[in-house]
């Protein structure tokens, strides 16, 4: 997979591409990553890359011309690559999206600032316009970063041996089990007896049942969507039990008198 980044504060990446999982896929030749400085194509002794809305109006808008150079210029290096404008007007990013964009050979990402891009830039160099949520930043550096890791540890051979992309929360539909590593007690808090007991079978029975439950308390709307496992019925079904005993047992308390409640 090929990267490369559009934008006017190309150091915000640096640091991005040397860490982590990001910079092993680099050393590793699982991606290659590029910094593109806007302002390297803009004309003039103060190389300005933003100018005055036409109608008026508060805020600058990007100046075409830099932009659609700059992102000449990175078409011709990598001519595969999808264009993706990060603008908060663009489709909703999520696990799904992250999958199709990773099976590309190359994404060149193109971070507004300002108040947006001029509209010519959109119709005419843009594939795909992504954002990342219903908050508003200051420019699209940061969802670049976001997509780029997103789609980056899906990238095979990106993630280290015991990891794995496919057992993923969002891939699973379901938020994960809970994790613990020594030591054994912490603040007060034992590590569950289950884990220790080195029974494969009941732990995995666990981790599911925790699973659901998280995901049931957390996101709702997760277990909405998703088709249930008759093993996954079964335990969901289990609680319920477990709880309308428990209910029932509460109100035949209620109802003697002599208990004092
Ligand atoms: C006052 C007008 N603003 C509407 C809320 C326009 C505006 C323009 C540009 C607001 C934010 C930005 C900068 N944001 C991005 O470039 C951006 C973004 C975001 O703000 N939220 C979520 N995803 C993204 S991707 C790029």
């Amino acid at each position: 997979m090929n990267f490369a980044v559009l934008t006017i504060f190309p150091e915000m990446f640096e640091s991005f591409w040397n860490h982590g999982i990001v910079r092993r896929a680099v050393s590793s030749d699982l991606i290659t990553a590029a910094t593109i400085n806007i302002r390297d194509y803009a004309q003039g002794r103060h190389r300005v890359t933003d100018d005055r809305p036409y109608g008026g109006g508060c805020g600058m808008v990007m100046k075409p011309e830099p932009l659609a150079a700059a992102i000449v210029a990175a078409r011709s290096r990598q001519p595969e690559s999808r264009v993706v404008l990060l603008s908060p007007q663009g489709r909703p990013f999520d696990q799904p999206t992250a999958e199709a964009l990773a099976t590309e050979s190359g994404l060149i990402l193109v971070c507004g600032r300002y108040e947006g891009v001029d509209e010519r830039i959109c119709q005419d160099h843009i594939d795909l316009e992504i954002s990342i949520g219903d908050y508003v930043l200051t420019g699209g550096e940061l969802a670049a970063m976001v997509v780029v890791d997103a789609v980056t540890r899906l990238i095979p051979g990106s993630l280290g041996g015991e990891d794995s992309a496919d057992l993923d929360s969002f891939s699973t539909g379901l938020l994960e089990h809970a994790h613990y590593t020594r030591p054994r007690t912490f603040a007060d808090e034992p590590v569950p007896d289950v884990l220790l007991s080195g029974n494969h079978k009941e732990i995995e029975d666990w981790r599911l049942e925790t699973s659901l439950i998280r995901t049931f308390l957390k996101r709702q709307d997760l277990l909405e969507q998703r088709p249930l496992t008759p093993r996954e019925t079964e335990i969901l079904k289990n609680w319920c039990q477990d709880l309308e005993r428990i209910i029932c047992a509460q109100s035949e308390h209620r109802a003697d008198p002599l208990s004092g409640r």
